[in-house]
């Protein structure tokens, strides 16, 4: 059947069937974290984050605010339904029987949080104690959907305990360095432990029939073996980026635009290894473009290669940050329609166009891209 705006309905089975209904996060609100083992691993040694945490200056979340809801009326007025979570108070402190942390972090990328497979929307288990009430911001919205929508299925993934024992100690030295987180990468040395299932949503990447996860500091191989349980008509790949030394996330490093074609980025190729399921079915990896800035905004815990972070909207349309113009001069060349959008400025609270959407309805249903494996 046909998608219909009067009508509430939750489907996405890939990352480029034509967009209809969307979640654009905020900046409400958002804090810096307090330290904590999964986050140290993860901020850069070099940053301007380290040491120091709080709610963010209001012009900051005013200025990232603006350019999201100008990206929602952008989407609004190519008719795809825009939907806005509703912000929870960050400041709060996350108190288990397990562990304490004295804020939250935000909801501008749903991406983290909601992982859209066909009919349902799966809360992850995340890996950052000051992440473990994040969904809390979309519930509103997931509770709309369940009411309104008789065959979404709203699924949430078990609560980790997030003990001391969930990350590795040799991580949480101040100065550990890029020669060697690099050679930890390689060889699958990551911050979480294998104590318990872990994963974060934005390491998945829906290719209909099969899910591609990433392995790294945010999805532990339990995390990906509960994915592989949870959705058995699903086949589930695990790929690793060894030139990442901080690799939280898929979306900056691995972007399918459309059937048969799949950006990487440079700095962190598949392995040849990983490549046989891509390769027997005549899918293309090429080489993302060189991002335009070198470094990224301030008090940010994303990378440079957020240029790569695209959303797609239809297999011939693409939106990417109005400032990274040789992703853009890349997607022409690829034969993509490209939408510029502005977002640098809201880069710090969470991440890209990739990051600040999550899917509700994309139009086609599961496919076996990838029929030899
Ligand atoms: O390159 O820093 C960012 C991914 C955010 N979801 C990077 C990964």
């Amino acid at each position: 059947m046909a998608w219909s705006p009067d009508k509430t309905e939750v489907k996405s089975w890939n990352e480029w069937d034509t967009l209809r209904h969307v979640i654009v996060g905020r900046a409400d609100d958002c804090h810096i974290p307090p330290e904590e083992p999964a986050l140290d691993a993860k901020v850069p040694e070099d940053s301007d984050m380290r040491g120091q945490w709080g709610r963010r200056p209001q012009e900051t979340i005013d200025r990232a605010n603006e350019l999201l809801d100008n990206f929602a009326d952008q989407l609004r007025k190519r008719s795809v339904r825009v939907d806005r979570p509703v912000s929870i108070d960050h400041s709060q402190p996350v108190a288990t029987p397990d562990f304490h942390t004295d804020s939250q972090f935000g909801c501008m990328p749903p991406r983290d949080v909601l992982l859209t497979v066909g009919h349902e929307m799966l809360e992850a288990t995340m890996s950052y104690r000051c992440r473990w009430f994040e969904y809390l911001n979309y519930r509103p919205l997931l509770k709309q959907y369940w009411e309104e929508d008789p065959n979404f299925r709203h699924e949430a993934a078990p609560k980790p305990r997030l003990t001391d024992a969930d990350y590795n100690p040799d991580y949480l030295s101040e100065k550990i360095g890029d020669a060697q987180r690099l050679e930890w990468a390689a060889e699958k040395f990551f911050v979480t432990t294998e104590e318990e299932p872990l994963f974060d949503a934005a390491d998945v990447l829906r290719f209909g029939k099969d899910l591609v996860v990433q392995h790294g500091f945010t999805t532990n191989l339990k995390g990906i073996e509960w994915l592989r349980r949870h959705f058995p008509d699903h086949r589930v790949h695990t790929v690793n980026f060894p030139g990442d030394p901080y690799p939280i996330h898929i979306d900056a490093t691995f972007t399918p635009l459309r059937p048969g074609l799949i950006l990487n980025n440079p700095q962190r190729r598949l392995p040849e290894e990983q490549r046989g399921m891509f390769e027997k079915n005549g899918w293309e990896i090429v080489d993302a473009a060189q991002p335009a800035h070198n470094t990224p905004p301030p008090l940010c815990y994303s990378s440079t290669w957020l240029s790569m972070n695209v959303l797609v909207l239809d297999p011939k349309t693409v939106c990417v940050e109005k400032s990274e113009v040789y992703q853009a001069e890349q997607m022409d060349e690829l034969g993509m329609e490209v939408v510029e959008v502005e977002l640098r400025d809201a880069y710090a609270f969470g991440g890209g166009l990739h990051c600040c959407t999550a899917d509700v309805y994309r139009d086609g249903d599961c496919e076996d891209y990838f029929p030899k494996q």
